[in-house]
């Protein structure tokens, strides 16, 4: 979610899953603070995964960044939505097909004042390729990180506290950080044995720098970052409960980042809501049945009245809940 028209509202970029026959596509559905209005869509086209919101050529509008695996469609996987700020579609870029791209970083890794691009990249020569931004919706493909390996999820934050964007790689068989140098290149700090997706970074025991959060076979992880990137401990957050797809947000607007998790539970599934405090859970915010397998949920301030809302998508609607955070 983000305010794509300027009128203080977020609005919602979604993606409309694919069915049998029919590829995804990414909609952008405009708040008017009563409802929401479809006023772009981009596809079908490929299997889109997760998109992204930020303003990539900044000329002060937010633009969209849509991504997905890849697995079943060889077509573009990276595609970038250049918005007019009026919740419109202005111009579309279409990178080159990548593999397991769902996750892409977006940053200055070099540090020339446009946001860059890091996109795994299974297809050709494994790794992450660093993308670099122009500011001119044109990205030169710039150094591969890890070349040869397979990397699954990717997460760019300032992990090493030396103010250079760093990388935290879930790659086949470990977790891995490594060190930017501010200049596009990236070198190693940290690894461990494990198998991790949808990585993410918030400062979830406020030390002040940030720690990675991921699924590692369906079970959600912290690693507590010691400050300078080199050493994590790890510890096991959320439900006991096979976990699809999670979130991080402020929920009750008290500065400290909240995790909202879908997991599997008896009778249906599940919205996990960890509040702050070393990420004590705080229970369960619904079971219902029938949300079924796909992934997604955004939190945001759809009607404008601060409090932030949660979206759920459930393959056939949007669920929301209001305000519902409150401890
Ligand atoms: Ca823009
Ligand atoms: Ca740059
Ligand atoms: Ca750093
Ligand atoms: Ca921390």
């Amino acid at each position: 979610m983000g305010d794509l028209d300027g009128d203080g509202l977020d609005d919602l970029v979604g993606i409309a899953a694919a069915s049998v026959g029919v590829e995804s596509r990414v909609q952008i559905l405009r708040s008017t603070g009563a409802s929401l209005v479809l006023t772009g869509e981009h596809g079908p086209g490929t299997d889109f995964h997760s998109v992204q919101l930020v303003d990539l050529d900044a000329d002060g509008h937010l633009d969209v960044v849509a991504s997905g695996r890849g697995e079943t469609s060889p077509t573009p996987s990276v595609v970038v939505l250049w918005m007019d700020g009026d919740a419109g579609i202005a111009e579309v870029t279409e990178l080159r097909p990548f593999r397991y791209s769902d996750s892409v970083g977006v940053g200055d890794v070099d540090e020339d004042g446009f946001l860059d691009l890091v996109v795994p990249d299974v297809l050709t020569e494994g790794g992450a390729l660093v993308l670099r931004g122009d500011g001119a919706r044109s990205f030169t493909e710039g150094p591969v990180v890890a070349k040869g390996t397979s990397v699954g999820s990717l997460h760019l934050a300032e992990l090493t506290g030396d103010g250079h964007l760093d990388l935290a790689l879930g790659q086949a068989g470990s977790l891995s950080v490594l060190a930017g140098d501010g200049s596009g290149g990236f070198s190693e700090t940290f690894r461990e044995s494990a198998e991790v997706s949808l990585l993410a970074t918030a400062d979830l025991d406020h030390d002040g720098d940030l720690d990675l959060l991921g699924l590692d076979s369906y079970l959600m992880w912290a690693w507590f970052n010691a400050g300078d990137g080199r050493a994590f401990t790890a510890s096991r957050v959320g439900p006991e409960s096979t976990t699809w797809c999670a979130v991080l947000g402020d929920l009750n607007a008290d500065g400290r980042t909240d995790l909202v998790e879908r997991f599997y539970a008896a009778g249906g599934e599940g919205v996990f809501l960890h509040t702050p405090d070393g990420l004590v859970a705080s229970g369960v915010l619904q079971v219902s049945a029938g949300l079924g397998t796909a992934c997604s949920i955004a939190i945001g301030d759809l009607d404008g009245d601060s409090t932030v809302e949660l979206v759920e998508s459930t393959g056939s609607g949007l669920v929301l809940f209001d305000g519902a955070c409150d401890e």
